[in-house]
């Protein structure tokens, strides 16, 4: 239910009895440590083509363009720090009984602000595997895998299965959790954007963090218009105190 200044005291109150709650988060969370988001007018997909970067195609056809893409993303991560939403999530672990962080990010900064047991849905930039094998890359090791395959970034790109693991863990956190959000994600890129629909049918309580609003929108229970690095310190840090919360 979206407004300028939204009505917070039914979240609280649902918030400070929720036992299991989930956090789906896309690119937007990691916009205030400047990372850029991929859609919108500051995107990067408005400057590159995602089919030329970004497939398992595109790696067959021109591996060292792909390769050039990804090492131009890795410099952009040297020296960002996670900023205040990530540290929101990172210290909310301790206020639930089950609490699941999902991420499509490939950045690594949720881990940087201390989350634990982070479920990364599309990889991680910073690691390499083989296209073919699977095989992780050591330090040293060539560009080439021992089985002849070509190594590249371990993250999912479009067409590819995300890791068995990790979207069955998504798909069971989202579908037993009391409270749900989902946070700087424009909901677009499935089988992840499927999340909060599958929480909010089962029951959950359902928060959407953004500036913007996305498809989801129209079924979440609360809709916060603006930065996760300003919003998640005011929805997550009162749970921390029993007393806290209410509409401040
Ligand atoms: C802020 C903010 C601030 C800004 N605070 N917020 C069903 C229907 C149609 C198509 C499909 C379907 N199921 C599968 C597909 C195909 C495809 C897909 O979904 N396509 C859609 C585009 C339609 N999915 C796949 O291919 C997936 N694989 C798959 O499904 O396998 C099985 C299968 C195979 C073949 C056929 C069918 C099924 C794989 C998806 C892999 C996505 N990979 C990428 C690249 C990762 C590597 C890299 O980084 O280079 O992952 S694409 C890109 O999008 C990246 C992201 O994780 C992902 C999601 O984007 P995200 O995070 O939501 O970012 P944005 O930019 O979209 O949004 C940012 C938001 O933040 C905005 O809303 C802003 O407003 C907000 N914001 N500032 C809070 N300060």
């Amino acid at each position: 239910m979206e407004s300028a200044e939204p009505d917070l005291s039914r979240y609280f109150e649902v918030a400070h009895v929720a036992n299991r709650c989930a956090v789906l988060t896309g690119a937007g969370v990691s916009a205030e440590s400047g990372m850029p988001t991929f859609r919108g007018e500051q995107g990067l997909w408005k400057e590159y083509r995602p089919e030329e970067l970004a497939t398992p195609e595109a790696f067959q056809r021109n591996p060292e363009l792909v390769w050039e893409w990804y090492e131009y993303r890795r410099g952009m991560l040297e020296g960002i720090q996670p900023n205040e939403g990530h540290r929101a999530l990172a210290s909310a672990e301790q206020f639930f009984e089950e609490f699941t962080l999902i991420t499509q990010n490939i950045d690594g900064l949720h881990q940087a602000a201390g989350s634990t047991d982070v479920v990364e849905l599309h990889g991680n930039i910073r690691r390499d595997r083989c296209h073919d094998c699977g095989a992780g890359r050591g330090e040293e090791e060539a560009m080439e895998c021992t089985c002849g395959g070509l190594f590249r970034p371990d993250v999912v790109w479009f067409g590819e299965s995300l890791p068995p693991q990790a979207i069955s863990m998504a798909f069971s956190a989202a579908q037993s959790a009391d409270l749900l959000f989902s946070v700087g994600t424009s909901t677009m890129v499935y089988p992840a954007a499927q999340l909060p629909y599958l929480a909010k049918d089962a029951g959950a309580f359902v928060v959407e963090v953004n500036p913007e609003p996305t498809p989801f929108t129209p079924l979440a229970d609360l809709a916060v218009r603006g930065p996760s690095g300003q919003w998640l310190p005011r929805l997550l840090d009162p749970l921390g105190s029993p007393a806290g919360g209410g509409n401040s």
